[in-house]
């Protein structure tokens, strides 16, 4: 079997050379010995093959937890070998997780030149490196509400790491993107070729492979040859579970590059495509004899070929995933629509805000910059005010109208009263003569007729004004004026029904 293993692999590379000579996209091979994925990532001894780890790491078949959900642990694994190609792309899944609302202190990717000591300072890692580090710092230190925050630090072995401020003034760019308690691992995708590094984050809302996005991309980015990679994580007062399930190292060569540093002469070509042809046939005859032995085996193993094509069940299963991608879509887009409505409803609140402030007599509310709130006209318009004005002095006049009725109704009481309580007798009665009863009549009737105008012009006014409902000083003291005149009738309808009385009682007298 082994031997099979070998000559296949001889097989793909000699193929590989062979078509990689010809094409024109970048070349890509998939490193092994700097990667490490489950299952099986560590072995029975705890081991990773290819990686070394320390400080507070545990590895598992599953995944490396560099730094556990305890106060101030620190851990890291490194590739034992530095890395033998100048461009490359990694992929980490990662988990971080805590119970805190906050975790902290983060993981680290590393590309440099010395293996990082486990009791660094750095998350789990030594400080003044020289290389390349993309940090994803969920502590806040520096309180500016920017954290998790993910970023490139790039040092030449002289810069010490400025946590107080979270790297703000030594990073070469960064985005800000929350990797903490997702429901599927976080991912990154750190890509260096031809000078430029380009980082990638999966958010872990979906499983989906395609929802990379772009945090940043940095050009001119000169690092160190030779380099070895390494992760690594710290925990501090606050603490999170920091976990890798991969790292997935892939090799990246140019067109240039292929044809300058492997360029193959058709001799040479046509001696390798000769040895290609050797190895297959050898390969037939020993599948062949292989085939003679086990004849079981090989049944199975032709069986194999079914994997190539898919069951009803993983279909279906594939249907739902694009289902949910396109699902998932969808909700982006109505999140985007969502945010712009809300913009836009907190724009109408603010303008509201400015015109309710106003109309108070206060200051209006300050506006927060880059809210740009357009301020309308005046609410009450001038024709308005003239209305407010004209029906303010009808209300004087009709008041003091009204005063002057009530003095005179008062007076002719008074007068009334001392003629009854003076005299008495058949004197009072003399005193009271029909002309004055008439005088009397006409008052009140007047009274009732200036009411009931002003009623009718209260009802002809507008009551709302911008459906603020109009009620100015002089208004309400007409009401008060109501009360009074009513009072004053009531007053007058009793003094009448005690004059009646009397002068029945002196009609009797008489007869
Ligand atoms: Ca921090
Ligand atoms: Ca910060």
């Amino acid at each position: 079997m082994a031997l099979i293993n070998f000559e296949l692999s001889v097989c793909a590379l000699l193929l590989c050379i062979l078509v990689c000579a010809n094409t024109q996209t970048i070349h890509r091979r998939f490193e092994y010995k700097f990667s490490f994925k489950p299952p099986y990532l560590a072995q029975k001894d705890g081991s990773v093959p290819f990686w070394e780890y320390g400080g507070n790491a545990i590895a598992s078949g599953e995944s490396v937890r560099l730094a556990p959900s305890l106060r101030s642990q620190k851990g890291a694994i490194w590739t034992k070998q530095p890395i033998n190609f100048d461009w490359w792309e990694v992929d980490i899944m990662f988990k971080i997780t805590g119970r805190g609302r906050i975790g902290a202190d983060g993981l680290a990717f590393w590309y440099t030149t010395q293996r990082g000591d486990y009791t660094g300072e750095v998350f789990g890692s030594s400080d003044r490196w020289n290389g390349l580090a993309v940090i994803f710092d969920s502590f806040d230190n520096d309180n500016k509400h920017n954290n998790p925050y993910i970023m490139a630090v790039v040092n030449d072995g002289t810069k010490i790491f400025d946590h107080k401020s979270d790297g703000a003034t030594q990073l070469l760019s960064g985005c800000l993107r929350d990797f903490r308690n997702k429901p599927f691992p976080t991912r990154a995708r750190i890509e260096y070729y031809m000078n430029t590094l380009t980082v990638y984050f999966h958010n872990g809302m979906t499983s989906n492979e395609a929802d990379y996005e772009l945090c940043f991309r940095a050009e001119n980015v000169v690092l160190p040859r030779g380099g070895h990679f390494g992760l690594s994580a710290a925990t501090g007062g606050l603490a999170d579970d920091h976990d890798v399930i991969h790292l997935l190292t892939t090799s990246l060569y140019s067109t240039q590059q292929q044809s300058g540093g492997q360029q193959i002469s058709s001799d040479e070509q046509q001696k390798l495509s000769q040895e290609y042809q050797e190895y297959q046939k050898k390969l037939e005859q020993q599948k062949e004899e292989y085939r003679k032995e086990h004849p079981d085996e090989v049944r199975d193993k032709e069986g194999d070929f079914d994997d190539w094509f898919e069951s009803d069940g993983q279909r279906e299963l594939r249907q739902i995933f694009q289902g949910q991608g396109q699902i998932h879509d969808v909700l982006r887009d109505i999140n985007k629509k969502v945010d712009e409505v809300i913009g836009k409803q907190m724009n109408s609140l603010s303008m509201l805000t400015a015109v309710y402030s106003q109309s108070q007599g206060q200051p209006a509310q300050p506006v927060q910059p880059g809210q740009q709130v357009q301020m309308p006209s005046l609410p009450i318009g001038r024709h308005d005010w003239d209305a407010l004005v004209a029906n303010n002095q009808l209300m004087i006049n009709t008041i003091a109208e009204l005063k002057g009725f009530i003095i005179e109704v008062s007076r002719k009481s008074d007068s009334l009263l001392a003629g009854a309580g003076a005299a008495g007798g058949a004197a009072a009665g003399a005193a009271i003569n029909p002309q004055f009863l008439n005088e009397l009549r006409d008052s009140v009737n007047n009274i009732k007729q200036t009411v009931a105008t002003v009623a009718q012009r209260m009802t002809n006014q507008p009551q709302f004004v911008n459906n603020q409902p109009l009620c100015p000083e002089p208004s309400c003291v007409s009401f008060t004026g109501l009360l009074v005149v009513v009072a004053v009738q009531l007053a007058i309808m009793f003094l009448y029904a005690m004059y009646k009385e009397r002068k029945e009682a002196q009609a009797k007298k008489f007869f």
